[in-house]
C-alpha cells in the first residue's frame, strides 16, 4: 500500500454526467452493469483515464459501444479515451456472500446491503472512486427480493425489479442499495416550503416495535435543520435500513442511510436511557449530513474533517436544544478527553486535516471528528453567534453542489466576518493538545491573569507555532458572586497577559468556561478554591470541572502517597449531592469519577509510571469510603428519584434514574446486592435491569442474574451484546481476560459481527485494569482475536488495535509484553494494510 499526500491533489481528467447501474442479485454471483457517460474535464493536468476496482471479475467493457480491453494495474484499470464525450460500459461479477469485511456489496441477516464511504464502491463496479467525482444516478435492481432500495426518489417497479432515480450529483461513496425481506414503520414529514417527505424505517421482520423513537428523532432532527440552519430536505422520500453486520455506527448515504442497527433501534425494555440518546445523536448526525456532507462533499479525504467535524458540531448542538445544555457539554468534553486527548497524546497523533495517509479508513478518529467539532465550537466562539450563522449561509449558498476544502471553509468566515484565520487555521495543521499554564496576581484593584501555551511535540511535528486559543473566563468575589461574566479573552500569543481594573478584592478565577477550547488546562490550585468553585460558579460546565479536578487530585495522592480519601472532596461532594436546588443529572455527573485511563495518563504527565491494579484499588478504596460517608444520603436519593411515570427515554426521566442508580452502586457496596437484587427482579426497562446486573456482577453477586439474563434475551442480539460486556466490563482485574477467554468460547460469540466482537474483546480492553494485568493474558488474549479477525475484516481489526496506543507510558514489563503482541500480529503472513499501518504507528 502507498501513501497518499494531501500535496499531490491533482482533479480527475473527466467529468462523469451521467451513471445508469443494473443490479442482478444473486447472493454468490452478483452482476454489475453500468452505463457512464464522462466528458473531458477542462480542469484537470492531464487525460489519464483510470478507474479503480477491486476483486471485479470481468465479464466485458465497451467505450461508445465497440468492446475494448483495459490494462489491469494495481487498483484498478486503465485505457486510452476519445477527447471528446464518450460512453463507457462494464459488466463485472461480484460474491456479495463471501465478503465479510463489510465494504461494498455485502450480505448481513440474509440482507444485501452496502457500505462505500470511504472506498467501498470500486468493490461493486469500475469508477473513478473519489468523493470530487460527482453525478446523478440512476439504479435498476433485479432479483427475487420482496424490497429493494436505492438512493434517490422511487422509478417503475413490479415483480422482480425496482428503478431508482437519485438526480442530486453525488460522489460514489454515498452511493447505497439494500434488498431483503424487510419491514418498515412509515410516516411522513412536511418540509418548510409544504412538501411532503414520505419517512421509512427498513428492518428485519420481528423488530418493527423497535422505530418509533428513532422515527421521532428523524422528524426532529429535520424540523431543527430547518429551524437553527434554514435547511430543507431535497427529495420525495428519506429511507432508513437498520442492519446488524455493520463496522460503524452509520451512513449518510443520499436518501437511505444505513444504520448499525444498535443505532436506531430500540424498545424502552431492550434500551438503555444512554442507548436512547446516542441513537437520537446519530439519527440526528446523519441526516445533517445531508447538507453538511451530500450537498457540500469533500474534495478529496484529506478533507474529511470538513463534513464530519461540522456534522458532529451540529448534532451536539442538536442534543443540547433537545436535552439539556450543560449536561451535553460536559459527556462531550468527557469523551473528548478519553478519546482524543489520549489519541493525542500518543504514536497515533495526527492533525484534524492530515497531511497523508497510507488507509483512509484509519481517519475515522477522534481527531478528525471530536476535534474537529471543537474547531467549530471554537470559530463559533470568536466571530460570535451573528457572524457564525452568516458564515454558515454563505458556506451553504457558495458551495451548494462542490466537493469543497477546509480552505473553502475558513474563506467563508473571513469573507463574512473581515477576520484574518490565518493562524486559526494552524488548528487544522496541527497536530496535539496545547497545554496552557495560568499565573495571576493581584494589586490596586487591578487583577491579572497571565497564560502560556505549549504544545508537545508529536510524530513527525516537533515545533509547534502558537495557535489562537478562545479563553472563556468569570471572576467570582470572595462572597460567591459573580464580578465578571463569562467573558471570551483572544490568546494568539505564546504568552499573553489581561488585565481587569475595579475590583475590591483578590477574585476567584473560572477559567477556561464551557471548555472554550480543546486544551489542557494547568491551573495550579487548592482544594478550598476547588470547593469554591464547586459550590458558586456560574458556569455548569467549570462546577462539574472543579469536582471533577477535586475528585482527580485525591485519587493522585491516595495512589502515588498512599493518602486516605481526601476528607475536603468528600464534604464537598456530599453537600452538592444532597442539596435538592441541584439538577439531578448535573449531580449524577458530579458523582462520576475520573477513569482509569485518565488517572494513568495524569500520573505519566507527572513523571510517574502508573500501576494499572493500584490505580483500579484507589478507585474501589475511594468509592467505599464515599458509599460509607454518604449512605444516609444514597438511601434518600435512591428512594427520592425513583420514576413513577411510564418510561419515557426524555432528559428528565433520565436523570432521575441516574442519580438513582449511582445511589444504589453506593448501597450495593454495603448491603452485598439486596437492593440490586430487587432492582433487578422488578425491573421493567433496561436502564433499571442493567446497571442493576452491573452492581450485583461488581459485588461478586451476579451468577443467578447473569444466568436469568441470558434466558430472558436470548432472543435479541443486541441485548445480547450487554450481556457479553456487562460481565467483562464488571470482572475484577484477575478475572477479566478469563472471563473474556471464556466467553469467546460461548456459542452465542462470533467474531463475524462487528458488535458482538466489540462488546467482547472492545469491552476487554475498556477495563483498563483487567486488559492491563501483569500476567499479560489480555494482551494475548486481544492480539489472538486480531489475528484471527484480520483476514475477514481488516477495518474493524485495525481500529480496535488503538487499545495499545497507550503502551509507552507503562513499566517494562507491561511495556516487553504489549511489543511482543505488536509484532507477533505484524508478523501475521498476509497482514491487511489497515491493521499494518495501524501497528506500525503504534510500534513508532
Ligand atoms: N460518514 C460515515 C462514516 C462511515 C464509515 C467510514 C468508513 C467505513 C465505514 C463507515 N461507516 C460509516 C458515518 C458518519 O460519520 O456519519
Ligand atoms: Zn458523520
Amino acid at each position: 500500500p502507498q501513501t497518499v499526500y494531501l500535496k499531490d491533489y491533482t482533479p480527475f481528467g473527466f467529468t462523469v454526467d451521467e451513471v445508469e447501474l443494473t443490479f442482478r442479485l444473486a447472493p454468490s454471483a452478483t452482476r454489475v452493469l453500468s452505463k457512464i457517460r464522462f466528458s473531458p474535464n477542462p480542469d484537470a493536468p492531464d487525460r489519464h483515464f483510470f478507474l479503480h476496482g477491486e476483486n471485479l471479475k470481468p465479464v466485458s467493457t465497451r467505450i461508445d459501444g465497440a468492446e475494448i480491453t483495459p490494462r489491469h494495474v494495481e487498483g484498478g484499470i486503465e485505457m486510452d479515451a476519445p477527447d471528446t464525450p464518450f460512453t463507457f460500459e462494464a459488466e463485472v461479477e461480484i460474491d456479495p456472500a463471501a465478503n465479510t469485511a463489510l465494504e461494498g456489496l455485502y450480505i448481513s441477516g440474509g440482507m444485501y446491503c452496502t457500505q462505500c464511504e470511504a472506498e467501498g464502491f470500486r468493490k461493486i463496479t469500475w469508477y473513478p472512486d473519489r468523493p470530487d467525482v460527482m453525478a446523478p444516478f440512476s439504479v435498476r435492481i433485479e432479483g427475487d427480493v420482496p424490497v429493494m432500495l436505492s438512493n434517490g426518489n422511487p422509478g417503475a417497479s413490479g415483480p422482480g425489479f425496482a428503478e431508482w432515480h437519485d438526480p442530486w450529483p453525488k460522489p460514489a461513496y454515498l452511493f447505497a442499495l439494500v434488498a431483503g425481506d424487510l419491514r418498515n414503520h412509515p410516516d411522513t414529514f412536511t418540509t418548510m416550503s409544504g412538501k411532503t417527505v414520505d419517512l421509512n424505517i427498513w428492518v428485519r421482520p420481528g423488530d418493527e416495535g423497535k422505530c418509533a423513537f428513532g422515527m421521532e428523532a428523524l422528524k426532529k432532527s429535520m424540523t431543527w435543520d430547518e429551524k437553527v440552519y434554514g435547511r430543507e430536505y431535497d427529495l420525495d422520500l428519506f429511507n432508513i435500513v437498520a442492519v446488524d453486520d455493520f463496522n460503524m455506527g452509520a451512513m449518510e448515504n443520499k436518501g437511505l442511510n444505513i444504520f448499525n442497527s444498535s443505532c436506531v433501534l430500540a424498545s424502552p425494555e431492550t434500551a438503555t436511557d444512554a442507548n436512547f440518546e446516542r441513537i437520537e445523536a446519530i439519527i440526528a448526525h446523519e441526516y445533517f449530513h445531508n447538507w453538511t456532507g451530500n450537498r457540500i462533499t469533500c474534495r478529496d479525504w484529506f478533507q474529511l474533517c470538513l463534513k464530519e467535524g461540522l456534522t458532529v458540531f451540529r448534532d451536539s448542538q442538536f442534543i443540547a436544544d433537545m436535552r439539556s445544555a450543560p449536561v451535553k457539554r460536559i459527556e462531550d468534553v468527557i469523551a473528548l478527553r478519553a478519546r482524543q486527548f489520549r489519541e493525542d497524546n500518543g504514536p497515533l497523533a495526527h492533525p484534524v486535516r492530515p497531511q497523508s495517509f497510507v488507509e483512509i479508513n484509519n481517519f475515522y478518529t477522534a481527531t478528525v471528528y471530536e476535534k474537529g467539532a471543537e474547531l467549530i465550537g471554537m470559530l463559533k466562539t470568536l466571530v460570535g453567534d451573528a457572524a457564525y450563522a452568516r458564515a454558515l449561509d454563505l458556506y451553504f449558498t457558495r458551495h451548494d453542489g462542490d466537493a469543497a476544502t477546509i480552505e473553502d471553509w475558513l474563506k467563508v468566515f473571513e469573507d463574512a466576518t473581515g477576520r484574518d484565520l490565518s493562524q486559526f487555521k494552524r488548528w487544522y495543521d496541527d497536530a496535539g493538545t496545547p497545554r496552557l499554564s495560568v499565573s495571576d496576581d493581584f494589586g490596586d484593584g487591578r487583577y491579572t491573569l497571565t497564560f502560556r501555551q505549549h504544545t508537545p511535540p508529536t510524530p513527525g511535528q516537533s515545533d509547534k507555532a502558537p495557535r489562537v486559543i478562545p479563553i472563556a473566563v468569570g471572576l467570582l468575589g470572595p462572597n460567591g458572586d459573580e464580578v465578571l461574566p463569562t467573558t471570551v479573552l483572544e490568546m494568539t500569543e505564546p504568552e499573553q497577559s489581561f488585565t481587569f481594573d475595579g475590583l475590591t478584592a483578590k477574585p476567584v478565577p473560572s477559567i477556561l468556561r464551557g471548555f472554550s477550547a480543546p486544551v489542557i488546562l494547568d491551573h495550579a490550585s487548592d482544594n478550598a478554591t476547588r470547593a469554591f468553585l464547586l459550590a458558586h460558579d456560574t458556569d455548569p460546565f467549570n462546577r462539574w470541572q472543579a469536582g471533577h479536578d477535586l475528585a482527580l487530585d485525591c485519587l493522585i495522592a491516595m495512589i502515588r502517597d498512599g493518602a486516605a480519601p481526601d476528607a475536603g472532596y468528600l464534604d464537598a461532594l456530599h453537600r452538592l449531592i444532597r442539596d435538592d436546588e441541584q439538577d439531578p443529572a448535573f449531580r449524577a455527573l458530579a458523582l462520576g469519577l475520573p477513569s482509569q485511563d485518565e488517572l494513568a495518563q495524569t500520573l505519566h504527565d507527572h513523571g510517574h509510571t502508573p500501576d494499572p491494579q493500584a490505580i483500579w484499588e484507589a478507585l474501589e478504596t475511594l468509592k467505599q469510603a464515599r458509599a460509607q460517608a454518604f449512605h444516609d444520603t444514597a438511601t434518600r436519593l435512591y428512594a427520592q428519584y425513583q420514576v413513577d411515570a411510564p418510561y419515557a427515554p426524555d432528559a428528565t426521566q433520565s436523570a432521575a434514574r441516574s442519580l438513582a442508580n449511582a445511589a444504589m452502586a453506593m448501597l450495593t457496596r454495603l448491603d452485598g446486592g439486596t437492593l440490586a437484587q430487587k432492582q433487578f427482579d422488578s425491573a421493567d426497562n433496561m436502564t433499571q435491569q442493567l446497571s442493576a446486573l452491573s452492581a450485583l456482577i461488581s459485588a461478586g453477586r451476579g451468577d443467578d442474574a447473569v444466568r436469568r439474563f441470558h434466558e430472558q434475551w436470548n432472543h435479541d442480539r443486541l441485548v445480547i451484546d450487554k450481556w457479553f460486556s456487562v460481565q467483562i466490563a464488571n470482572a475484577p482485574p484477575d478475572k477479566t481476560a478469563e472471563t473474556a477467554e471464556t466467553l469467546t468460547r460461548h456459542p452465542d460469540f462470533t467474531i463475524r459481527n462487528p458488535n458482538r466482537f466489540r462488546a467482547t474483546l472492545g469491552a476487554l480492553t475498556m477495563n483498563p485494569a483487567g486488559f492491563h494485568h501483569a500476567s499479560g493474558k489480555g494482551y494475548a488474549l486481544l492480539a489472538d482475536h486480531l489475528i484471527a479477525l484480520d483476514p475477514l475484516n481488516p477495518q474493524t481489526t485495525a481500529r480496535m488495535c488503538t487499545a495499545f496506543e497507550t503502551w509507552r507510558r507503562y513499566d517494562s514489563d507491561r511495556q516487553a509484553l504489549i511489543e511482543a503482541e505488536l509484532h507477533r500480529i505484524l508478523a501475521t503472513p498476509n497482514l491487511s494494510g489497515d491493521t499494518t499501518e495501524m501497528i506500525t504507528r503504534i510500534l513508532g
